[in-house]
């Protein structure tokens, strides 16, 4: 029973650098991670893809011979994924179960609002092959600058979490450009938090005929009703902001509460160090720790987020910069400091006697 996600959101919203991003994150923490491509439209694949459905079928092939246009084709890709399921299963079983499975979707989004096949590819992921999933839904940070965009977001995400019925995570992308989309008639948190639609009624009727007016805050009622959808927040390079986003996931999925299986045991924990897959170890001694209380570290709170990227960005870049010049600095005294000692060691001698047989060399290897 691995962990895993699946990565959904509209067109161009990040989910194939937010996949990369993540592939590249969890290899620098040493947590084994594969990345599955069931995009068919995808040709130029940026990270180290463990499966691709373009070894079972790709969309300029369907597009072809059945002379369908790209919208038509993708539906079809999907539904030939669901009828091929045992391809995927056994690509799957061919992976370790330790491995976090991280699964890059197309962008069409009606494949998880009305299609069915999504829904029940990953319907079969979770329940045949028990995979605990979390969907990551990505919503691009532009949304946020128009009511109207923003509405549309929120049904969106909405829609997806009511037809997926997976643990879920709504995902404004591209945080670190929203200052140049444009000005937030509010803060940062009253669109990450879904706080009182109401507010959006003046904006929602500037932009659009009176007549929609009561239509506009009917669906903003039922928004609020279901009292579901919130937002999280990512900029994929900041190292910070995906560290906070997989934690957020591990927390959704469970696999925060399973511990890594080289991790030793506290003596009074009960627990059975067997062999057994770590989805299936329990984790008595951090469950409440980890389980009950909110999230921490920077970027675990929107008003953080919006100093970050917003009402002060010009000062952080700034102190990043120095910050990276500082490591870079360190890292470069740090090799000095080795090739000092490596020449002082040649032979036993000292650096100048280590100099002079480095020259000596060269010498001989001119004659
Ligand atoms: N500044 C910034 N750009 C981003 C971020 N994430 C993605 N992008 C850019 O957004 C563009 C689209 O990203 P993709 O990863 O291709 O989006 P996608 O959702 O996979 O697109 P489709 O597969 O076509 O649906 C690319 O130019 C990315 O470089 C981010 O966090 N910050
Ligand atoms: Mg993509």
């Amino acid at each position: 029973m691995p962990f895993g996600e699946v990565v959904i959101g509209p067109p161009g919203s990040g989910k194939t650098t937010y996949a990369y991003g993540k592939y590249q994150l969890f290899t620098a923490l040493k947590r084994s991670i594969a990345i599955v491509n069931l995009d068919p439209a995808n040709d130029n694949i940026l990270y180290p893809c463990s499966i691709s459905i373009s070894s079972l079928i790709t969309l300029s092939e369907v597009m072809e011979t059945y002379n369908l246009g790209p919208n038509g084709a993708m539906l079809y890709c999907m539904e030939y994924l669901e009828a091929n399921f045992d391809w995927l299963e056994e690509e799957l079983k061919k992976l370790d179960e330790e491995t976090y499975f991280v699964f890059d979707f197309p962008g069409q989004v009606e494949l998880w609002t009305n299609h069915e096949s999504v829904k029940k590819i990953v319907g079969l992921l979770t329940k045949k092959l028990g995979f605990r999933l979390a969907a990551v839904h990505l919503c691009d940070s532009h949304n946020v600058t128009d009511a109207g965009n923003y509405v549309s977001a929120l049904l969106l995400s909405l829609r997806t979490m009511l037809q997926l019925e997976l643990p879920h995570i709504n995902v404004l992308s591209k945080i670190d450009l929203v200052q140049q989309y444009g000005d937030l008639a509010f803060n940062l948190d009253f669109y990450t938090e879904v706080q009182d639609l109401g507010h959006l009624e003046n904006l929602l009727n500037q932009n659009s005929h009176p007549r929609y007016a009561s239509l506009n805050m009917t669906l903003c009622s039922i928004i609020e009703d279901y009292a579901l959808v919130g937002f999280e927040t990512l900029a994929v390079e900041d190292k910070e902001s995906m560290l906070h986003l997989s934690r957020v996931i591990d927390k959704a999925t469970g696999a925060v509460y399973i511990p890594p299986s080289n991790q030793p045991v506290p003596d009074n924990a009960t627990f059975n160090p067997t062999n057994a897959p770590s989805s299936k170890r329990p984790n008595t001694y951090s469950l409440f720790s980890s389980a009950a209380g909110p999230m921490k570290g920077p970027y675990s709170d929107a008003r953080g987020v919006q100093e970050r990227w917003i009402d002060a960005r010009e000062e952080y870049d700034a102190f990043e910069r120095r910050q990276w010049r500082k490591e870079g600095e360190a890292v470069a005294a740090e090799k000095n400091k080795e090739q000092m000692e490596r020449n002082k060691g040649m032979g036993g001698k000292g650096e100048g006697e280590g100099m002079e047989y480095k020259n000596k060399i060269k010498i001989r290897e001119r004659l």
